[in-house]
């Protein structure tokens, strides 16, 4: 259902944060988490209520109508479990054709994109760069960085979101810290 645009909805172009009465938004914290990084002694004994990841986000059409867009922004934190970066939880999109474009507005991180035959490799992300995700990849981002990485994103309106597979599965690598440096260290 087409649901009226509202034109008073606006985005401050040096920190990605939208301000207007229809930006939705959601806090994932460390309790939000579990099971997600390799780690999960680390994340137990950390402050369950801290923070890890705040998305706002604009859906001027109903979740699943076919050819409308959203937009949002994600704020992550910087931090770490063990010596796995913060990372978002990750997902491939329900529809699986579906496409998508991040674009960093702070902050250094890594953008982990693995193929359906669990393929994995990564795109550094820092101010400025543009990442087009294609269809069939399952998407993550971590932050390697000492401050807040923040970054827009568009993407179908009925793409949907799958969590499933990777809530069970994984990637095929994990973004850690190696010799006081990120590197992507693959999964068995
Ligand atoms: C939506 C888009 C982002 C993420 C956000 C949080 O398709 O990729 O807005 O939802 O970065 O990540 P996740 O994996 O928890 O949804
Ligand atoms: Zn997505």
């Amino acid at each position: 259902m087409e649901i009226e645009p509202d034109c008073s909805i606006s985005v401050n172009l040096a920190s990605g944060l939208m301000s207007g009465r229809r930006v939705g938004e959601i806090v994932r914290t460390l309790a939000d988490l579990a099971g997600i990084f390799a780690d999960e002694q680390a994340r137990r004994s950390m402050p369950q209520e801290q923070p890890v990841y705040r998305v706002q986000s604009y859906t001027p059409v109903e979740e699943g109508v076919n050819g409308g867009l959203f937009w949002g922004v994600t704020f992550l934190y910087p931090g770490r479990v063990g010596d796995e970066y913060f990372m978002t939880k990750g997902h491939f999109h329900t529809i699986r054709n579906r496409a998508e474009y991040y674009v960093t507005v702070n902050g250094f991180g890594a953008l982990i994109l693995m193929e359906e035959d669990g393929s994995t490799r990564l795109d550094w992300m820092m101010p400025g760069t543009v990442h087009y995700i294609p269809g069939h990849t399952a998407h993550r981002v971590a932050n390697t960085g000492s401050t807040t990485l923040s970054f827009l994103a568009c993407w179908p309106s009925d793409a949907g979101h799958d969590y499933g597979v990777i809530a069970e599965h994984g990637f095929g690598g994990r973004v850690m810290c190696v010799n006081n440096a990120p590197a992507l260290v693959p999964q068995s």
